[in-house]
């Protein structure tokens, strides 16, 4: 298959170059990738996912990665462009076997105005909308999905940073990523939602509802993810509820899937690091944060085709 490399995951690099580079990748693998817009930002930026299937006739089960829905998360979109690298170009018996029994969809940056507003603002977290009036910027796009929005963990003071929006979905960036979510969620049987930092493996509901009825087999697998992530590198995640290891929150887009689709896996993943350096992950950490997770995915792909 003809590459086309571009990024070399040794830096973070621009809204403007991921997007590129998702199409480049499309244009190199036009049998086994494309890209499509399926809505823009509220700036107009253009939002993207690329989906990855070498057959099936579009009957297989779909795994889909979000990222960088929280702008300041960088590592979450340099995670994720390595994986659909790794996807397309990618030789190991692990890849195959994912790609043998799943298509993959990967939305790299679902917040792209923030991503882009972090340039000049580098902890910033939510959209950049101004919908409730010229002096607050954004809501939190976590805190905006259509599942039980606004029962608690969010903020109804704009200018807070867990800023549940005017309403359910006014963000055209959570509303767009619905509707697209929307009409493949038959497909989907794992969503897995990409934040950082804390290295966390994380179970719905985040608002008060508490466990979703399969948490067991949350529980089961995210152990699983667990240990291959760890057989790496030694890097120690921990699985749980939401809740439970971190704090309540509604609207997240885990939820809108577990909660309106009843996903069979649903997981927010909280990459690297623990603190340190927190959401100004090192670029060096790019790429083994990327191939931990590989392992990571590989171990929920095996256990999910047996289930
Ligand atoms: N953490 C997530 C947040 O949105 C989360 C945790 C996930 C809460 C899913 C609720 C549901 O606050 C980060 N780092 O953003
Ligand atoms: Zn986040």
């Amino acid at each position: 298959r003809a590459k086309a490399p571009r990024l070399g995951w040794d830096a973070y690099y621009t809204f403007d170059e991921i997007s590129e580079w998702l199409d480049e990748q499309a244009a190199a693998n036009p049998n086994v990738a494309s890209v499509q817009t399926y809505g823009q930002s509220f700036e107009g930026r253009p939002m993207k996912v690329i989906k990855i299937s070498t057959g099936g006739n579009g009957q297989r089960p779909i795994i889909f990665i979000d990222a960088n829905i929280h702008a300041r998360e960088w590592i979450t979109n340099a995670v994720a462009t390595y994986i659909i690298n790794e996807l397309l170009n990618g030789q190991t018996s692990g890849i195959r076997g994912l790609l043998n029994n799943f298509d993959i969809h990967v939305a790299p940056v679902i917040n792209p105005d923030g991503y882009a507003y972090t340039r000049t603002d580098r902890l910033w977290r939510k959209t950049r909308s101004n919908y409730a009036g010229p002096l607050c910027r954004g809501a939190d796009p976590n805190r905006n999905f259509g599942f039980q929005w606004n029962t608690g963990g969010s903020s109804s003071i704009c200018s807070s940073d867990t800023y549940m929006g005017v309403s359910a979905f006014s963000e055209p960036e959570t509303k767009t990523t619905a509707e697209y979510l929307d009409t493949i969620k038959d497909r989907v049987s794992a969503y897995i939602s990409l934040h950082s930092y804390s290295q966390l493996i994380l179970i719905p509901y985040g608002n008060n509802l508490g466990r979703v009825p399969d948490h067991d087999n949350h529980m089961r697998v995210g152990g699983l993810v667990e240990r291959a992530i760890a057989s790496r590198y030694g890097t120690q995640f921990e699985t749980g509820n939401i809740v439970e290891m971190l704090y309540v929150a509604s609207g997240a887009s885990v939820d809108y899937m577990k909660g309106t689709h009843d996903t069979t896996l649903s997981y927010t993943l909280e990459l690297r690091d623990t603190g340190r350096y927190g959401f100004i992950l090192p670029p060096a950490q790019i790429v083994p944060s990327a191939l931990e997770l590989i392992d990571g995915l590989i171990a929920l792909a095996n256990d999910l085709k047996l289930q």
